[in-house]
């Protein structure tokens, strides 16, 4: 009796650990199992009762990337208004967006660190990476902070969004005196206005037809390319 009451103390804790602790983020997921596969799963940035699916990779520079953002075949709209932007939309096995708040709640109490994987319709393919990414909240217009460049071939694009608040069709924030969310039909941490312009629309490689309104990273294949694939992920620097 006494030897049974003594294994259930001991095991008791991590049980209820193993059934009560939920993922906040992909980092979480790897951390607990790192032989998970890249693909969907379900995280909780924002406590037990803000499940939201997103795609994790778990390859990419070693893994444990959330990813917030992804463009891959033009199947979902990215041209919305805030309240989309904010909570999130499109599907994690395609193209989606995160939102802004669970962004937020992600980097809000660790250091993250940020990678922007592409690639073009020749299957060329660049990143670049920084070492400091986080958002502040929505009183403060989610404002990017974004540092620490690592070149993978893409160039530095975001030097120029850093400090930026985001900016949607409905909500100009930028610093320009005009609407650049409407200029370039996309959201994003425009300045005046971008370099590059991941929620653009999808117009499937070369295009000058209008200027600077697709899936663009300039420093790499410049204004007038939109490109096949782009996604923007987040992991806590351990
Ligand atoms: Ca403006």
């Amino acid at each position: 009796m006494k030897l049974v009451l003594v294994v259930v103390v001991l095991l008791a804790p991590q049980l209820i650990s193993a059934q009560l602790v939920l993922p906040v983020d992909c980092s979480d997921i790897y951390n607990h199992d790192n032989s998970q596969l890249s693909g969907v799963y379900t995280i909780y940035p924002i406590g037990s009762t803000s499940a939201v699916q997103v795609y994790c990779d778990m390859d990419s520079e070693g893994g444990r990337w959330t990813v917030f953002q992804r463009r891959m075949d033009g199947s979902v709209n990215f041209y919305r208004p805030w309240d989309q932007y904010k909570t999130g939309f499109g599907t994690a096995a395609g193209e989606y967006w995160l939102g802004l708040e669970n962004i937020y709640h992600l980097t809000l109490r660790t250091k993250h660190e940020l990678l922007v994987d592409m690639e073009d319709f020749s299957g060329n393919k660049a990143f670049a990476r920084y070492t400091e990414f986080s958002i502040e909240a929505e009183s403060l217009g989610y404002r990017l902070n974004v540092s620490g460049f690592i070149d993978g071939g893409a160039g530095d694009a975001m030097n120029v969004h850093n400090g930026q608040k985001f900016s949607t069709l409905d909500k100009d924030q930028d610093s320009s005196p005009s609407n650049c969310a409407r200029a370039y039909l996309g959201a994003f941490w425009y300045s005046a206005c971008h370099y590059t312009n991941p929620n653009g629309v999808y117009r499937w490689g070369a295009d000058g037809t209008l200027y600077a309104v697709g899936v663009e990273w300039q420093q790499w294949k410049g204004y007038d390319y939109s490109l096949k694939s782009i996604s923007m992920k987040i992991r806590p620097v351990q």
